[in-house]
């Protein structure tokens, strides 16, 4: 059940802790290896709708509880026994989910803690920068269950790592190592588990450092761009580059530039 006191949210399900505006949304089911059931999707989803439209926070970081996974996938004993319908709105609950954080305003960085299978996998995928520790393990193991992935897998993994591997990957249901995940451009960098939150909020503070509306920008040009031909891409970037334009984060950027001073950004 989740219940808001004050400005802070409780979950069944998950942590959420925000401190420098950097918020670390942590999946806790330790007992089931953080797998997804249809509470901890919802949970999820109110995160991403909050944090949406709150000034407060300008990055979120994701991850799992403990040291062993990040998500050992959406949850076998509460899918066993699913009836189509059930099956369509969960894959649906799960689709609506990865797409809000694809689509989320503030840049999202997986901290990937350990397995991050079938649909820990996919929310992997739906975040913008993936950073794993040196034993996170990958696969999309969903054809060994006699199915296929529900969250979008077949489409992010193949857009990320080219049609070849991840079809390799998505037959095979082979499950990879960090290293290896690097090496395909699965991931971003592999870290000590140790400084795997560490190194996310360093990237998160980085990013905050920069002019926030262009941040919000440069996320909306790529994965939006990404979904169209390269022409009207373009023309796209194009128009978000004049609207720029009409910000005060731009007018501070380029004056501290030419007086030799940080910037001081008001995201506006
Ligand atoms: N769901 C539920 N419980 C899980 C789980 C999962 N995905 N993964 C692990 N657990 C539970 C185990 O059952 C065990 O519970 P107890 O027996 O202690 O009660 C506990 O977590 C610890 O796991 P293990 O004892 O198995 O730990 P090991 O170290 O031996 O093995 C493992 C770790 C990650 C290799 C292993 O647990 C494992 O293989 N887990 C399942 C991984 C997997 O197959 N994940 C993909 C799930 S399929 C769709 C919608 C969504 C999807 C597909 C279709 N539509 C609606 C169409 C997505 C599918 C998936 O994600």
């Amino acid at each position: 059940m989740i219940t808001v006191k004050g400005d802070e949210m409780e979950f069944e399900n998950l942590k959420v802790e925000t401190t420098n505006r950097i918020a670390v949304v942590t999946i806790n089911r330790p007992e089931a290896l953080n797998a997804l059931n249809e509470q901890t999707l919802s949970e999820l989803q109110t995160v991403f709708t909050d944090v949406n439209n709150n000034d407060g926070v300008r990055v979120v970081i994701v991850t799992g509880s403990g040291k062993k996974a990040f998500v050992a996938g959406a949850d076998i004993v509460a899918m066993q026994q699913l009836s189509a319908l059930d099956a369509r709105r969960f894959s649906k609950l799960g689709h609506e989910l990865m797409r809000s954080i694809e689509t989320c305003s503030k840049p999202v960085i997986a901290a990937v803690n350990g397995f991050s299978l079938g649909g820990g996998c996919e929310l992997a995928l739906s975040c913008d920068v993936r950073i794993a520790s040196e034993n996170a393990r990958f696969s999309q193991p969903e054809v060994s269950l006699g199915v296929i992935p529900g969250f979008g897998g077949t489409q992010r993994l193949a857009r990320l790592i080219g049609k070849g591997r991840a079809l390799e990957l998505l037959l095979t249901g082979d499950m990879i190592d960090a290293d290896e995940a690097y090496r395909i451009g699965m991931v971003n960098k592999v870290v000590p588990q140790e400084e795997l939150l560490e190194t996310a909020k360093s990237m998160a503070t980085k990013i905050i450092g920069k002019g926030p509306f262009a941040v919000k920008l440069v996320k909306e040009a790529v994965c939006t761009g990404l979904e169209m031909d390269l022409d009207r891409a373009n023309q796209y970037e194009t128009e978000l580059f004049g609207l720029c334009f009409a910000s005060l984060d731009q007018k501070e950027g380029m004056l501290s530039f030419l007086e030799k001073r940080p910037a001081n950004f008001v995201g506006q």
